[in-house]
């Protein structure tokens, strides 16, 4: 038998696992966000170990969140929701720095919710790409007008040389298992939409909670 993570994968079904995470009342579950960036964390593996040091910190925070799903007061953890409204009743949460709740399910979740942000803008430049666009060019822009505004310098130092070693386009085409550039294009036509409203409707209830800037 095949180990489940050498088997070849779509990038459709990753981005599928955000769809279905968004309830028809606007509940975003957690577990499924969670399944959705634990896919994501794959793909970027299959991209090399220059992006190990990325894949990492994302891994401690789907852990967090896990944890949080397992733990006796996982049925607060269900949505999104849920979960905001249990930390914030319940003082769970660092507010203006960094103190006693350094894995708040809130202060976590934002940073895999910016790092979507990110994720939205690159998918995008990828669809309305052409054959001699440079996706490190493209994935620099992305980061450079979303998450690079919350990291140190150190920290995009160390994004923008691992971005060099990102495989052009067309492999990384291939690389999304998705069929031919027309089908990836078509592909993401569909995904963007999706992640898009994942991400508005979590930016949208971080905002109206103030947890937009959580140390
Ligand atoms: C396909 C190429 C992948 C490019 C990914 C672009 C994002 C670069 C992000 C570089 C972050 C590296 C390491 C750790 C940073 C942490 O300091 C921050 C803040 O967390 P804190 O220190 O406050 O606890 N972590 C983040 O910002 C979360 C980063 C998650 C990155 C996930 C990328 C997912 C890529 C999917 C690929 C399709």
């Amino acid at each position: 038998a095949v180990a489940l993570e050498d088997q070849k994968f779509s990038l459709q079904e990753v981005l599928d696992t955000f769809k279905l995470c968004l309830s028809e009342n606007k509940e975003v579950h957690l577990e499924q966000y969670v399944a959705g960036w634990r896919g994501l964390v794959r793909f970027m593996n299959s991209l090399g170990s220059v992006f190990s040091f990325i894949s990492k910190d994302a891994v401690n925070k789907i852990q967090i969140l896990v944890n949080h799903l397992n733990s006796e007061t996982g049925a607060h953890y269900v949505t999104i929701q849920s979960m905001v409204r249990y930390e914030l009743d319940n003082q769970l949460v660092d507010l203006t720095k960094r103190g006693s709740f350094p894995e708040s399910g809130c202060r976590t979740l934002l940073r895999l919710h910016r790092a979507l942000r990110w994720l939205e803008l690159f998918l995008e430049r990828l669809r309305t790409s052409t054959e001699d666009s440079k996706t490190s060019a493209m994935c620099s822009e992305a980061y450079n007008e979303s998450l690079s505004q919350h990291h140190p310098w150190i920290i995009r130092k160390a994004a923008g040389t691992a971005f060099w070693a990102l495989p052009g386009r067309a492999q990384f085409f291939d690389v999304m298992n998705v069929g031919v550039p027309d089908q990836v294009v078509a592909m993401l036509g569909d995904a963007m939409p999706l992640i898009s409203e994942v991400y508005q409707v979590t930016e949208d209830l971080y905002a109206q909670n103030n947890l937009l800037e959580l140390p």
